[in-house]
């Protein structure tokens, strides 16, 4: 990789809602550019950056793609993102990698939910914003109309950098609104009414700047763009550029916009994590330690697995050591890649600001710091819609594990569970939509197929009272026999309890030790005196505990918030041992818990729906109905509103259809876990009945 000074440099993700046009700019800037010799598009399948099987057949980008070219003497990375909300998680990693969002509105769409949902996440990542209203050539245009919908939603520091000349077929071209030509003819807003708002809103950052062109004197151009770029990072400025990626009319412009708005890597603040909490401000020069990171893994059947880095300061090279916070070892680099779509060619370093690829390395993953110092983690959603999955063919077992590690590497907003009473393996992603795309990438890339079922909704069971008994499992086959007795009292443990302040000698007079275990919210305590259970037999009692915890008891699902204490038990010289000690303590649990008022908790999602205004009433008695409380109701901007409300999942594990048929496809929504509650007695009783039947199937 030339070297090239890091203000050379722009980062660039391309962001926004589905078919605004994104993927259709990035490939232009290749060819435009003469990067690439080629004539894509995405309608017939010849796209450069949708080169993907399933991306073809979609005609909609699904992963991240990489590219770069050079431009005006600037040197471009630029991200190509997809624009379903429900791969928000590829937007999140891409942001982590560049250093501006170039957020693409459809001219004729205008604002959709997804563009606002971009539009915030690129302000939460910390990067500069640019928007770029495509499509100009479309026909119904209202520009005016468009722009002001833009500042009610987005702000006033949304300002037109250029401005169309004529709409649809006319649309002949920009005028620049920084620097006013003579003949605006045609323009459909007089680029003169934005230019001065535009210099004012360049040099608010400057009090001395400022103050002098309040006496008269212009800016230089070169104060102006030095100040362009601190107002676009600090967010007082968000330009905005014009252009038909189709026709390319614009395109000349939009790129020399991009290469004049477009952050450079040092102008974004970016901290690593340092001692104790204090957090370190990080240069982007190549003659500090290297801080880089990962922020999108991809797998390609060529080269496998292939882990984009973005260095942020210092320099990586081929073939070289490197320390990460996350590996102990560290880790040894092979070759760096330069990525264009598809392809790969070799480089021997990356600088500051630049982006590569590492390829197969197994101890990097999407969110690994490279370098001493740990950059903050990825926040990534937490997926709630499960589907279990089997392999269709006998024999594909391993297959499709293989297949379902590689995904997970790839999408950070896929987490596979394994269901140890029911053998399955649950497949959670952001919606049922991100499941299919899923599905369908095992079948084309990794030829397996799968049977799925919705999976059982992770219901928890718990106690509501206290209760105590005892269990004596004896058996006598043969020679030796099985001898274990266990007595325990069982108790609530309500969630968010502190163990240490609830083993207290005032509740347990007699105990000696406790142990606590997180996941299951699992306090135990051994009271047990007099050796009436050998010590060394303590421990299988703890794994028989566990393994009903794990198993349930009333319906099959994991039980939390519950402690016990065992206080006796009788062993037998010979025939004890901790196989039947083990039996013993889970059979006591079971029983024990089953006096003690069972009770089945539910996992509560906070959802979040966007939808026209007319449909509020629909969709909050859509919600009462489905025994969700609505906490409140925001504008969403234009006439869309967001109603925020906490609802079982089990009512919502469908819900996208619901949602597309009550509001014609004009809604979204998003699930995030909030916590466990217990359902009603009478879903209760519902669930366990199933429960029993499944279980009289197999
Ligand atoms: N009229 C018009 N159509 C466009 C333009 N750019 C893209 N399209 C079309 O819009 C659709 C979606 O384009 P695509 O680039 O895949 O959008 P993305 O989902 O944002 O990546 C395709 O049918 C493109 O041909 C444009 O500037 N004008
Ligand atoms: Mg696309």
């Amino acid at each position: 990789m030339a070297k090239q000074s890091v203000q050379t440099i722009r980062n660039i993700a391309l962001v926004g809602h589905g078919s605004s046009g994104k993927t259709t700019l990035a490939d232009k800037f290749l060819t435009f550019t003469g990067t690439v010799n080629a004539n894509p598009s995405v309608d017939d399948g010849t796209s450069i950056c949708d080169f993907d099987e399933e991306e073809k057949h979609h005609q909609h980008t699904i992963e991240a793609t990489l590219t770069h070219f050079q431009h005006g003497g600037k040197k471009f990375h630029v991200v190509d993102t997809p624009g379903y909300p429900d791969l928000i998680g590829q937007v999140i990693g891409s942001l982590r990698g560049v250093d501006t969002a170039a957020i693409v509105v459809d001219a004729t769409g205008g604002i959709k939910v997804n563009t606002r949902r971009v539009f915030h996440e690129a302000a939460a990542a910390g990067v500069g914003r640019v928007l770029i209203i495509n499509k100009m050539d479309a026909e119904n245009i209202d520009f005016p109309g468009l722009l002001a919908n833009i500042k009610e939603l987005f702000g006033v520091a949304c300002v037109p950098l250029n401005v169309p000349v004529g709409s649809g077929e006319d649309f002949k071209g920009v005028v620049s609104t920084l620097d006013v030509p003579e003949n605006t003819d045609g323009a459909l807003i007089d680029p003169g009414d934005i230019h001065e708002g535009l210099i004012e809103s360049i040099i608010e950052v400057d009090e001395a700047v400022m103050e002098r062109y309040f006496e008269g004197t212009e800016p230089s151009e070169e104060e102006l763009a030095r100040l362009m770029s601190q107002a676009i990072a600090t967010g007082s400025l968000i330009p905005i550029l014009c252009v038909s990626g189709k026709t390319e009319v614009g395109f000349g412009e939009l790129l020399d916009g991009l290469a004049l708005c477009g952050l450079s890597p040092d102008l974004v603040s970016r901290k690593i994590e340092g001692e104790g909490d204090a957090q370190k401000e990080i240069q982007a020069d190549a003659s500090e330690p290297l801080v880089a990171q990962v922020f999108r893994t991809r797998i390609d059947p060529f080269v496998q697995k292939l882990s984009f880095v973005r260095v942020y300061s210092g320099t990586i090279s081929k073939d070289s050591q490197v320390p990460s916070p996350d590996v102990r070892k560290g880790i040894k680099i092979g070759p760096l890649l330069q990525v264009q779509a598809s392809e790969t060619a070799p480089v021997d370093t990356a600088g500051p600001g630049d982006i590569v690829a590492i390829a197969k390395i197994d101890e990097l993953h999407t969110g690994t710091s490279l370098g001493e110092a740990a950059m903050p983690p990825i926040q990534f959603p937490m997926p709630m819609v499960g589907l279990a999955v089997t392999p269709k063919s006998r024999g594909d077992e391993t297959k499709l594990s293989t297949a379902l590690h590689k995904i997970t590497e790839e999408d950070s907003t896929i987490r596979l569970d394994h269901d140890p009473e029911t053998k399955e393996l649950v497949l959670n992603g952001m919606s049922e939509l991100h499941l299919t795309l899923i599905q369908e990438r095992l079948k084309r890339r990794d030829k397996v197929e799968v049977d799925t079922k919705e999976p059982k909704i992770p219901y928890r069971e718990t106690i509501q009272n206290n209760a105590e008994g005892s269990y004596r499992h004896k058996k006598q086959s043969g020679g030796s026999g099985q001898f274990g007795e266990v007595h325990i009292r069982m108790l609530p443990f309500p969630h968010g309890t502190n163990p240490d302040d609830f083993a207290t000698k005032d509740r347990f007079a007699s105990m000696k030790t406790f142990h606590y275990h997180k996941d299951s919210n699992f306090l135990w305590v051994d009271s047990v005196v007099g050796g009436s259970i050998p010590g060394n037999f303590m421990p299988a009692v703890e794994k028989g505990f566990l393994e009903r915890i794990g198993r349930g008891v009333i319906a099959g699902y994991k039980v939390q918030d519950v402690c016990v204490e065992v206080h006796y038990g009788k062993d037998h010289p010979v025939d004890s041992s901790e196989q039947a000690f083990k039996m013993a303590s889970s059979m006591v649990f079971r029983e024990v818990f089953e006096k003690a008022k069972p009770a089945l908790l539910e996992p509560i999602v906070t959802i979040q729906v966007t939808i026209p205004g007319e449909k509020l009433g629909d969709i909050n008695s859509d919600l009462s109905g489905r025994r969700g409380r609505v906490h409140g109701m925001e504008s969403a901007g234009g006439d869309l509103q967001t109603v925020t409300a906490e609802v079982p999942l089990a009512e919502v594990s469908t819900y996208a259809r619901a949602l597309s048929s009550m509001t014609g496809g004009q809604g979204s929504y998003t699930l995030e876990f909030s916590h466990y509650e217990a359902v009603p007695g009478n879903v209760q009783q519902e669930i366990v009945t199933q429960s029993k039947v499944t279980e009289d199937d197999a």
